[in-house]
């Protein structure tokens, strides 16, 4: 099949997860705990989280951010499909 000429599907989902996080990270490349949970509140506003459950890591890099991404995932996934 033909490539979409922009990302549709997984990779556009991909793209904005990592857009998102370069928003709120700012230009250290770190969510702290501030531009985490603004991120979560602005992004995924419908759903809700524990950060207390979430380590005590006070930065957080990309691949670290998509582990977190990757665990609420799994946790929410009824979640979800309830909103879909
Ligand atoms: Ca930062």
């Amino acid at each position: 099949p033909r490539q979409p000429s922009h990302p549709t599907g997984e990779l556009a989902a991909m793209c904005l997860i990592i857009q998102s996080f370069h928003d709120h990270a700012g230009e250290d490349e770190l969510l702290d705990k501030t531009e985490l949970k603004r991120l979560l509140k602005t992004e995924m506003p419908g759903l809700l989280f524990s950060l207390d459950d979430q380590g005590s890591a006070d930065k957080m890099s990309f691949p670290e951010y998509m582990t977190l991404m990757a665990s609420f995932a799994c946790a929410c996934q009824g979640q979800v499909k309830s909103m879909m």
